[in-house]
């Protein structure tokens, strides 16, 4: 049994289930209106999802916990709709659960389903920038890429596909890994759609490594052949963040020969972030971007459930600056990478992540802002 309860300013929740009865909900905008489909199980259990209308368009807007509690429902990013495909999407979340690229702890293939779990938390205006995403862009979870645990080289294969069909369609990608090796493949589909792309890479490491054990791929050597490939438009390439022990004294002149601009760690300590992202908005100017923010740049103070950490690194207020320091550029898709459960039991690193990944999807083009 299927039933639309709609009204033009003010909303009749569903009145088959005795919870809701006596609620009602009004509208933020006398442009908007906003429309609860409840639909009745087999059993006889009522289930609501929500979308909301606005100039012709149909939004996919979370339920709000006003009607609906934080622990409920399947665990969706942002408890957004699942849908199969990117058909129809503005933006999509979309996860990649892998670690078999992981040089020291595993544990990145259940960063996509915890990320989803923290994420409930998550509410749909960003109090901070007053963005309004779900007024915006039609957005909804399309679940994971169906990789292939046992064989890296196939794994990557199946994410170019995946990443092409999703590009095919129009919508950006909002990624939540898995390791770093997810950056290639996903790049690949990114560079065929959009010619060579500018990069935003945050992290703690470089991630061109030619080699590592005599593989090409691994989550220490994506960046390395993304340029090979001619995927990167090297002089719009930024890496952020970048600190730690290395094999010689010149592990970041090889991005720097590419034309790349490497900011370490220490150009970040104790600063605010805002005039660097001015520079970064200026050299990347209005062509096409991808945006892939490693978690362990940040501090393991903050994010300790990740598999390479390094000290003394950036804040979640300066992973901030940057992500919303990203506002007007032309990004194509955006990752957040190597969110390793086991290694924090506290949910902080997921919660933050799942917090990084909503700010992405802030300042992606078109966002309306209050
Ligand atoms: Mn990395």
């Amino acid at each position: 049994m299927l039933s639309t309860l709609k009204q033009s300013n003010k909303l009749l929740l569903n009145v088959l289930d005795p919870r809701f009865c006596s609620k009602t909900c009004v509208s933020r905008g006398s442009a908007l209106t906003t429309t609860y489909l409840s639909q009745r199980d087999d059993r006889g259990k009522v289930h609501i999802t929500l979308s909301r209308g606005m100039a012709g368009r149909s939004y996919n807007v979370p339920p709000s916990d006003e009607f609906v509690s934080t622990v409920t429902g399947i665990a969706t990013m942002c408890k957004l709709p699942y849908r199969e495909t990117a058909e129809g999407l503005d933006a999509a979340f979309v996860g990649v659960p892998i670690d078999t690229g992981t040089s020291n702890r595993p544990g990145t293939r259940f960063g996509p389903r915890q990320i989803r779990a923290e994420s409930a938390h998550l509410l749909p205006y960003n109090g901070g920038t007053r963005a309004a995403p779900y007024e915006s862009l039609v957005v909804a979870d399309i679940g994971d890429v169906n990789v292939n645990v046992y064989d890296l080289k196939d794994t990557c294969k199946r994410i170019r596909e995946a990443f092409h069909k999703i590009l095919a369609t129009g919508c950006i990608p909002l990624t939540m890994g898995g390791d770093h090796t997810i950056a290639y493949p996903i790049i690949q589909a990114v560079a065929a759609k959009h010619g060579p792309v500018g990069l935003i890479h945050v992290d703690a490491h470089a991630d061109t490594s030619d080699v590592d054990l005599g593989e090409k791929i691994g989550h220490g050597t994506p960046f390395r052949r993304c340029v090979e490939e001619g995927l990167l438009d090297c002089k719009r390439v930024i890496q952020i963040g970048l600190r730690g022990t290395g094999y010689s004294p010149d592990d970041y002149e090889w991005g720097r020969a590419q034309g790349f601009r490497v900011v370490q760690a220490e150009e970040c300590w104790h600063k605010s972030l805002v005039p660097l992202m001015a520079e970064v908005r200026a050299q990347v100017g209005s062509g096409p971007v991808y945006l892939s923010f490693d978690i362990d740049a940040l501090d393991p103070a903050y994010a300790p459930g990740t598999g390479t950490p390094e000290i003394a690194g950036l804040t979640p207020i300066q992973a901030l600056e940057i992500i919303r320091g990203c506002r007007g550029l032309n990004l194509v898709g955006c990752d957040l990478v190597e969110v390793s459960p086991p290694y924090d039991t506290t949910g902080n690193t997921a919660l933050t992540a799942a917090n990084l990944l909503f700010e992405m999807l802030c300042v992606l083009p078109k966002i309306k802002y209050y």
